[in-house]
């Protein structure tokens, strides 16, 4: 599992506003309507809750310890989706009683393994990883015109790839995962019996122009797959395809460090 750095999120906060022209440029609709569009729904289906959703992130010190403008960069960007949101002066078990005592009612928490929302009032718990694979495939969705009916690749098979895929099934793709582990893709298909396993990446890359990237390797996607028809969504860190191919693809590549996850998370514990 990929862990931030700081230098992987220290300008996220400021170029929202930018980010989120990008998605409606290539995508068709901002973040909140990925967000939105991962659970069925539109931006306008949350306005109503915008006033009575506090919302609280808890910086955790243990294991690797707090990573440098995470809590701030989840703040901003629930506040950019027009919610309040605030860091906790205090850490761990004391940041959870402040957020409490301040009036939460959804926290936002991260250690090295778990990433989650967690709405105090409904009981509703949003995992990063799920939430992320969810949101990028509603965002490759709207980018496609539809996936209904199309080949859709989703390479890794962990929490991120499970969401991706459970998503693309549901809207009637036809979903090939690959994984370099193929007893996680068998494990997946237990789950969702409609995936079918791609054990070859370089054949399913030949039969999928939507292809999301949901591993934590580098340089998963060679360059002679990326022609003028492919679609990536790329929730992996660090990306999945060269910088060269980054450039080629560009206008038909998602890739975000946190934005759509958070985003994802947010409106699924609303
Ligand atoms: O509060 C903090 O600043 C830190 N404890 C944040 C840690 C963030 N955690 C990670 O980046 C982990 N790799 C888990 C991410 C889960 C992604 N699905």
């Amino acid at each position: 599992m990929t862990r931030l750095r700081e230098e992987d999120i220290y300008d996220v906060g400021a170029n929202l506003s930018y980010y989120d022209r990008q998605l409606i440029h290539k995508v068709g609709t901002n973040l909140a309507g990925i967000a939105a569009h991962a659970l069925g729904k539109t931006p306008g289906d949350f306005v109503a809750i915008h006033d009575t959703a506090l919302i609280g992130v808890i910086p955790v010190t243990c294991g690797q310890g707090i990573i440098g403008g995470f809590s701030t960069t989840v703040q901003k960007i629930i506040e950019f989706l027009g919610f309040t949101a605030f860091v906790t002066a205090t850490n761990d078990v004391s940041g959870l009683a402040e957020a409490v005592k301040k009036g939460a009612r959804i926290i936002f928490l991260a250690d090295d393994n778990d990433f989650v929302a967690i709405n105090l009032v409904n009981g509703q718990v949003s995992d990063n990883g799920e939430a992320t694979g969810r949101g990028y495939a509603a965002a490759l969705d709207l980018m496609s015109g539809g996936v209904q009916g199309k080949n859709v690749l989703v390479i890794g098979a962990g929490p991120v790839g499970a969401g991706a895929a459970a998503f693309m099934t549901a809207q009637g793709a036809r979903v090939l995962v690959h994984d370099i582990d193929t007893e996680k893709v068998e494990k997946m298909r237990q789950v969702l019996p409609g995936i079918e396993v791609a054990k070859e990446l370089h054949a399913a890359l030949t039969e999928c122009k939507l292809v999301v990237e949901a591993t934590p390797a580098a340089a998963t996607i060679d360059k002679k797959y990326i022609d003028q028809d492919i679609l990536i969504s790329a929730p992996g860190i660090p990306l999945g395809i060269d910088q060269e191919s980054c450039v080629l693809v560009s206008e038909r590549l998602i890739h975000d460090v946190l934005e759509i996850g958070v985003a994802t998370m947010l409106f699924t514990v609303l």
